[in-house]
């Protein structure tokens, strides 16, 4: 569904149930606060052609390229993008938080500056462009208001900043290409650099529903180079322009032994390209390997594919036509695996004989999919977030899994929205639905009174664990009412949706017809789970990767301030035994990992003040 008819629904559904729920913006993004900034460029001046797509994995801009991090370079806040990934510029800081300065009349708000380019060769006659596109609001819950704006400024030989173009806020539009000349001398000199950059403001304090507001605009396909015309708006490239990340048809996690035991048979692997040439063109080659916990399992050649001039092509293969035997999915997966499993997809092909291959940057998709003992479909990205503000409101999420077993514990990631997690404390009742027809039926388990927990970082999803392990048929719904009149906010996954799935209820069921609630249930064997505190206070950020890990783990600790002194590392396996005690003296140690058995740990890390803990999983 498109986002247009998203938001026609949306606003259709609002004016039913008035404001016992609504979506909001984020005050705050999770991903950028769990990540560590870049180091700042050693790089002098660069030269052209200078192009930027955003289609790499990082969260932050390039540091060849970009002097400074504001912007959020994601995959999943563009609307249709020129090819994938986005910058998004919003009224977040490059640390995750909202800016300070944030008011309800507009302020600068990020800036994506460019490294010094040298011009000095260059004169109006080469015919230097910069071409890029923009758009407003894209899958982000606001639109920049007509206050607002996105501006880009040059900056001549003698440091000032020139206005060169502007566009005011407005609702979501398609990606838009502008071409600006560079014509004039006082830009022709070594040192240039161009800066894009929002102004942003707040809605209305006093009103709970439009407190929160980003002002999204996004930007992709940055290009200054000469010999170019204002005419010639195509590029000569093919780009994957989206991924939905998805190998096991609609579930973006599955319990590993339900997945051992299915063996999922309708695998879908989709391949979203877009040609940006006036010509039709071809990818050959077009390729897929899957590994699983590091062993290469599974590849095939897709051979090649034509794409029209300035069209799309979307293919899903199955794996059927995948497989060298049809009917027999990754057969060689090992069966003595433990509780967990990590999947490795990379997509690629070959852009059709070009000696320009600067564009061969978005040709390739990698992802993982980890398995451990829940479902999942939502991405692990939140885009926006469903408060639930009157009494007795309902929020019913349906699981469609692979087989019945026995659930013990729902992870859901709540957000911080406005005054919540310090003002007053939120509870809810968890509970599960069978389910009669389509809708949620008869309750089957309620646990009442329970706190909601505010969890750190971008998968860091709370756990609930259930007093009680409720026996579950393969199809339930899982969820929770509001207990006692307090505000809360359930994290939403914009970029997936499956219909009939999430129903919201004050009188009658109803269903929420956009993205999907980021709820996880946890079925199988009773394990132990270690909870993660609050750590809103601590004065460090703390980044362990990869995770799970196999055989080497990397842990960095950043701070806003100087490091504290006198930290310690411990790390614990699920028996609460101590496995490694150290003193830290870096902000980056690596540890190995080989000798650990498969399973959970939990990383301690301490200072005279502060205490972060992080999970780790071990395959
Ligand atoms: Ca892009
Ligand atoms: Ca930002
Ligand atoms: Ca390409
Ligand atoms: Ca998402």
């Amino acid at each position: 569904m498109n986002k247009q008819l998203y938001i026609y629904l949306l606003l259709l559904l609002i004016g039913i149930q008035v404001s016992a729920q609504q979506f909001h913006s984020l005050k705050e993004n999770r991903h950028l606060q769990q990540t560590t900034e870049r180091k700042s460029s050693t790089l002098d001046t660069i030269q052209l052609p200078f192009f930027e797509d955003f289609s790499g994995n990082d969260v932050y801009p390039s540091s060849q390229r970009w002097a400074n991090q504001e912007v959020y370079v994601n995959r999943s806040f563009g609307s249709n993008p020129p090819s994938i990934g986005v910058a998004t510029f919003d009224i977040i800081d490059a640390k995750g938080d909202m800016y300070l300065t944030a008011g309800t009349v507009s302020e600068l708000a990020d800036k994506l500056t460019s490294l010094p380019i040298d011009l000095s060769s260059y004169n109006a006659s080469d015919s230097v462009y910069l071409s890029f596109f923009y758009q407003p609001q894209g899958l982000g819950w606001d639109m920049p208001d007509k206050s607002d704006s996105l501006v880009l400024h040059f900056q001549n030989k003698d440091g000032e900043w020139n206005s060169v173009w502007n566009v005011e806020g407005s609702a979501l539009q398609p990606f838009k290409q502008v071409f600006i000349a560079i014509l004039d001398t006082q830009y022709f000199y070594k040192g240039f650099r161009f800066m894009f950059a929002n102004y942003a403001s707040l809605g209305n304090p006093d009103n709970q529903e439009d407190a929160i507001k980003n002002d999204f605009w996004n930007l992709d396909y940055i290009l200054l180079d000469t010999n170019r015309t204002a005419a010639d708006t195509t590029h000569k490239d093919i780009a994957f322009f989206e991924s939905n990340e998805l190998l096991f048809s609609k579930y973006r996690a599955i319990p590993w032994k339900h997945y051992k035991l299915s063996k999922l048979s309708k695998d879908t692997m989709n391949y979203h390209i877009r040609n940006l040439d006036k010509t039709s063109n071809a990818v050959d080659d077009m390729k897929y390997e899957l590994t699983l916990n590091g062993n290469p399992i599974d590849n095939f050649s897709l051979g090649t594919i034509n794409v029209n001039a300035s069209g799309v092509v979307t293919k899903d293969f199955s794996y059927q036509q995948m497989v060298s035997s049809p009917g027999n999915p990754p057969s060689n997966i090992p069966a003595s695996l433990a509780d967990s499993s990590t999947f490795e997809v990379l997509q690629y092909y070959n852009e059709y004989s070009s000696d320009d291959n600067r564009f061969n940057v978005n040709d390739t998709l990698k992802f993982q999919i980890n398995c451990f003992n829940y479902y999942a479909f939502d991405d692990g990205s939140a885009e926006l977030g469903l408060a639930l503000i009157e009494n007795g409101t309902e929020l019913a999420y349906k699981i469609e899994g692979l087989q019945a077993d026995t659930l013990r514990g729902l992870s859901i990631l709540f957000n911080r929205y406005k005054d919540f997690g310090t003002a007053d404390e939120a509870m809810f009742n968890l509970c599960v639905w069978n389910k009669a027809g389509d809708l949620p039926g008869e309750m089957i388990y309620k646990e009442e009174n329970i706190k909601v927990e505010y969890a750190w970082g971008v998968d860091n999803f709370a756990y609930f664990k259930l007093k009680e392990a409720v026996y579950v048929p393969d199809t339930f719904f899982v969820g929770f009412e509001t207990a006692n009149g307090k505000f809360y906010s359930v994290a939403y996954d914009i970029n997936n949706h499956y219909e009939g799935q999430t129903y919201f209820r004050k009188n009658n069921w109803s269903e929420i017809t956009i993205g999907t609630p980021m709820i996880r249930p946890h079925l199988g064997d009773d394990f132990i789970y270690i909870s993660v505190p609050e750590i809103e206070t601590a004065q460090f950020r703390l980044k362990v990767f990869p995770n799970p890990v196999k055989e080497k783990v990397h842990i960095n600790i950043a701070s806003d301030k100087e490091l504290p002194s006198n930290m310690h590392l411990e790390i614990f396996n699920l028996q609460g035994q101590s496995i490694e005690k150290r003193t830290l003296y870096d902000a980056n140690i690596s540890i190995s990992t080989q000798s650990w058995k498969q399973g959970v740990y939990l990383i301690k890390i301490n200072s005279e003040n502060s205490t972060i803990y992080r999970k780790l999983i071990k395959i």
